[in-house]
């Protein structure tokens, strides 16, 4: 909640800047037209700089950010605790208790049609999601830092009591 007002502040600053720039560059001109070829020759030299600039910032910032990456590192996927889940037409078989910051991993799949096993926090907000399919299992991997209980909700509709499709389990 208190979010929206800096996403808005964000935006806001974002599209003064961009309106500045556009009625900035709607009134521009240069005093003498150059000739094209001036510009031409001009516009090719920036362009092959550019793209190294280009190219060499992309890597930079690749590199920099991927040990980042929000995805569980391998080694933790290999000593994570698995837990499995069948969603049916309308509700969840689901574990009672996960551990609380240790590594899991929700085996997820249906019994019948697809649905969606999606986890909300104590907070209420989404944690994480993932379809559940018949014939195939999904693998949502997770640590939980945060106790408490969380809601399971169907996030794909799945039939007239999709609705109500709802689970949870504690996280302690
Ligand atoms: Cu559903």
């Amino acid at each position: 909640m208190g979010n929206g007002g800096l996403i808005l502040g964000i935006f806001i600053v974002m599209a003064v800047a961009a309106m500045t720039v556009m009625l900035f560059l709607g009134n521009y001109r240069s005093r003498e037209p150059l000739p094209q070829q001036v510009v031409a020759s001009r516009g090719y030299a920036l362009r092959r700089y550019w793209f190294w600039l280009v190219l060499i910032v992309a890597i930079t910032v690749f590199m920099v950010t991927i040990p980042f990456f929000p995805y569980p590192s391998v080694r933790a996927s290999a000593r994570a605790e698995h837990f499995t889940v069948i969603a049916q037409q309308y509700n969840f078989s689901l574990p009672a208790v996960v551990p609380l910051n240790r590594p899991v991993i929700f085996d997820v799949t249906s019994k019948d049609v697809n649905h969606g096993f999606g986890i909300y926090g104590p907070n209420g907000a989404i944690v994480s999601q993932v379809q559940a399919m018949p014939g195939y299992i999904n693998h949502l991997p997770l640590t939980f830092t945060i106790p408490g209980h969380y809601l399971v909700r169907c996030l794909e509709y799945c039939g007239i009591a999709h609705a109500g499709m709802q689970g949870g389990f504690d996280v302690r």
